[in-house]
């Protein structure tokens, strides 16, 4: 008998309990034992119904994704829920947590499926880079047409136990979090009723319906947009229609070969990399997890701009009361009302209920004393780039707050170690560098000042958690990991068309490796003047920062989209970036007035100059101990800056070329081009020596 399957009878009901924690994932353990539990039952003549039941947090939460990549173990999932199917007695399934994955296709191989209501179910494997393998996308559709199936099974997102009613995948929703009690009353009504077998393949009503639909060229095209670059969610498109064009057995042969070719992409590899990365990026080295984590019940921020209103709008969502202080009651005014918009937008897309704004805004308050932070447990800082004045506020900061309030700073660039030095609690002391919009990036670059107390890292892991953010832990130094790598990458575009190409042509090798948009593109973005006054700030002290046709552009109020114009113009109310033969005038310019004679340039070269000099900066960032793994970079990127997560990030993408042919490169520029960015970094050189890999450390 399996140790993670079991099989046992309570009065005429075969149960079979999977205990495989942490998720009851579909490993080859639990697909064997998922046989010799049926084979049991079908054999038990005292068993009239079987239930299939899970322990611990959830059902199935999907196959074992550790698992990919490595030869595959028979039973397959596939064979397993074909059993399940065909087996002569009703099988009940009994939800709760989510049914994810290969968990809802062996769910949808039982004949009845009943759910708690808090339960989810859903078909993710698109996020993995995959499509559903075992029958997915061939049952679903039976269950509940051509069009949710396809949205269900293109997005990955999952469905609540109340819509799954609805949309037919469970038969019955029950209150309670007890599954077993739940699941055996269910399985003893379908034998008291004498309920047949009833296998989904068998259904046909839904697929009549949709048969020779548009549906699957609408979301072909709808994918082109959405999904620009990705290669599943066109795969589960074709799965889906092959359900509605061919008879099951046939439609079953064409997920496996569509389900091989996503398994032999390079991009399965990527997502499934992201997807434990992110799990990973919460366990920090050096921090164990019993570190005493600080209760945040109250908490405080500084400055009502963009950044500060969406800083303020995570700890509302998350029901935490927070106030915003401000200098101005203008400027407070003005920010508590760019707040009440945007939730107001929200509730206009239907994402949250009206009720929800309200009880959102009434946990918002404004100030403009830090008096009012004499009760709260942490304090966040968000006033644009001047050192002096952040220093000046953490000073008074710290006479204000109580002992034991978190002081932190939302600088994205400036150093922790210098900020914490402005206060006598320098151990309290951390960076949360949010991204912009603050209310919808994921990421949250944690920084760590060289006093900063475990308790604090700990309780600021634990609150990006909170505030359903991915907490990265990272050092500190100039730009910390993100922008640091980023301005690396601004420094060679800018330097790429200052000797011939077009702030296009760059944008466009960036976008088709799947950025979401290009580096000057994010700079209209952002807003030049950002860029600009952080320049003046660095030549103010006494920096070497070279000319740059940009400062040209901010001088001539060409500060991006907000007016309408920076490297290209906008139309009025479109964010899509037109070129402007204007700015090709200004560039022309200043090559003529740095006596730049410009030559050709190809994408390749773009592509090599902007994301090698990223990948060495990774290297030096690693070896400096700012980053503790190359999955912190890659999580980083993917979530702060739109690194297509197919590709893994940065590093992992560094990987798969092969840090040998990366090196090469970085050699070759260093000699051609110089400049401390090209020196090639020690770790780099030390890894392709060895034949190992960023993914080895
Ligand atoms: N396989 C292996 N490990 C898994 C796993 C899985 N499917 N799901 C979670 N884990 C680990 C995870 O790494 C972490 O480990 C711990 O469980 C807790 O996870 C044929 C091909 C279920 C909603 O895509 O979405 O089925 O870090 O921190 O926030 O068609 O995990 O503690 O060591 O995320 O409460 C499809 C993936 C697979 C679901 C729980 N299934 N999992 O979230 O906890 S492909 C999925 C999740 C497939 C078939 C195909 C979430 C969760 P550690 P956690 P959580």
């Amino acid at each position: 008998m399996s140790e993670v399957v079991t099989y046992n009878r309570e009065g005429s009901i075969g149960v079979i309990t999977v205990n495989y924690p942490p998720v009851n994932a579909l490993s080859h353990a639990v697909r064997s034992g998922l046989v010799a539990a049926l084979e049991q039952g079908q054999k038990d003549a005292d068993a009239k119904v079987l239930l299939l039941v899970c322990e611990g947090r959830t059902f199935i939460a999907g196959a074992d994704i550790s698992e990919f990549g490595k030869p595959m173990q028979d039973p397959g999932l596939p064979s397993v829920v074909d059993q399940y199917e065909n087996c002569d007695k009703p099988i009940v399934a009994a939800i709760h947590g989510t049914a994810l994955g290969g968990g809802l296709e062996t769910a949808l191989g039982c004949h009845y499926r009943v759910a708690l209501s808090s339960a989810k179910v859903g078909l993710p494997e698109v996020k993995l880079g995959l499509l559903p393998g075992a029958g997915g996308t061939q049952r679903l559709p039976r269950l509940t047409g051509a069009q949710k199936a396809l949205e269900m099974i293109t997005s990955g997102e999952f469905v609540g136990a109340k819509d799954a009613l609805a949309l037919g995948i469970v038969d019955a929703v029950e209150d309670g979090n007890d599954i077993k009690a739940v699941g055996l009353a269910y399985a003893q009504n379908i034998a008291d009723e004498g309920k047949p077998v009833r296998r989904v393949r068998d259904l046909t009503d839904k697929l009549e319906a949709d048969k020779g639909s548009e549906v699957f060229e609408q979301f072909r095209a709808g994918l082109k947009k959405k999904a620009r670059g990705q290669f599943s969610p066109f795969k589960c498109v074709d799965a889906v229609e092959a359900a509605f064009s061919l008879p099951f057995e046939d439609g079953m042969k064409r997920e496996r070969e569509l389900f091989m070719e996503c398994m032999e992409s390079p991009q399965r590899a990527g997502l499934i990399h992201a997807f434990f990365a992110e799990r990973e990026v919460s366990k920090v080295k050096g921090l164990p997890k019993e570190t005493p984590v600080r209760d945040i019940h109250k908490v405080g921020v500084i400055g009502a701009g963009t950044m500060g209103g969406g800083i303020a709008m995570n700890f509302a969502n998350a029901g935490i009361p927070v106030t915003i202080a401000e200098v101005k009651q203008e400027a407070l005014d003005k920010g508590l009302a760019v707040i009440r918009r945007n939730y107001e937008n929200t509730a206009k897309k239907g994402r949250i209920t009206q009720a929800q704004v309200e009880e959102r805004m009434s946990l918002i308050s404004g100030t403009l004393t830090y008096d009012d932070f004499s009760d709260v447990d942490l304090v966040i800082e968000a006033v644009f780039e001047s050192m002096d004045l952040k220093r000046k506020i953490f000073g008074q900061l710290d006479d204000a707050c109580k002992p034991g309030a978190i002081l932190a700073s939302n600088t994205s660039t400036l150093s922790i170690d210098d900020i914490a030095a402005a206060t006598k609690r320098p151990q309290d002391v951390i960076g949360l560098h949010f991204f912009s919009p603050a209310n919808v990036m994921k990421l949250l670059e944690i920084v760590r000042c060289e006093k900063t107390s475990d308790e604090v890292k700990a309780t600021a892991m634990a609150l990006a958690k909170k505030i359903r953010k991915v907490g990265v832990m990272v050092g500190n130094c100039y730009g910390f990991v993100g922008n640091r790598m980023l301005h690396k990458r601004g420094a060679e575009a800018m330097a790429l068309v200052n000797e011939g190409a077009s702030p296009q042509q760059v944008d466009k090798v960036l976008t088709d490796l799947g950025f979401p948009m290009g580096q000057f593109a994010m700079s209209d973005l952002a807003g030049i003047d950002i860029g600009y006054s952080i320049r003046q700030e660095r030549r103010k002290a006494g920096e070497d920062v070279p000319a740059s046709w940009m400062d040209k552009l901010a001088e001539q109020g060409r500060l991006g989209q907000k007016t309408q114009a920076g490297v290209y113009r906008y139309e009025e109310g479109n964010r899509k970036p037109i070129p402007d033969p204007e700015v090709d005038r200004v560039i022309a310019e200043f090559r003529q007035e740095q006596g730049i004679k410009s030559r050709e340039i190809t994408d390749q070269e773009i592509l090599e100059r902007c994301m090698y000099v990223m990948v060495n900066e990774g290297a030096k960032i690693l070896e400096e101990g700012i980053a503790d793994r190359s999955l912190d970079i890659d999580i980083t990127w993917i979530y702060g800056y739109g690194f297509p997560a197919y590709r893994g990030g940065p590093m992992f993408w560094a990987d798969q070329i092969g840090l040998d042919n990366i090196l090469g490169t970085v050699e070759q520029f260093y000699d051609d081009l110089g400049g401390e960015q090209w020196k090639p970094a020690g770790l780099l050189q030390e890894l392709v020596s060895e034949g190992r890999r960023f993914g080895d450390l």
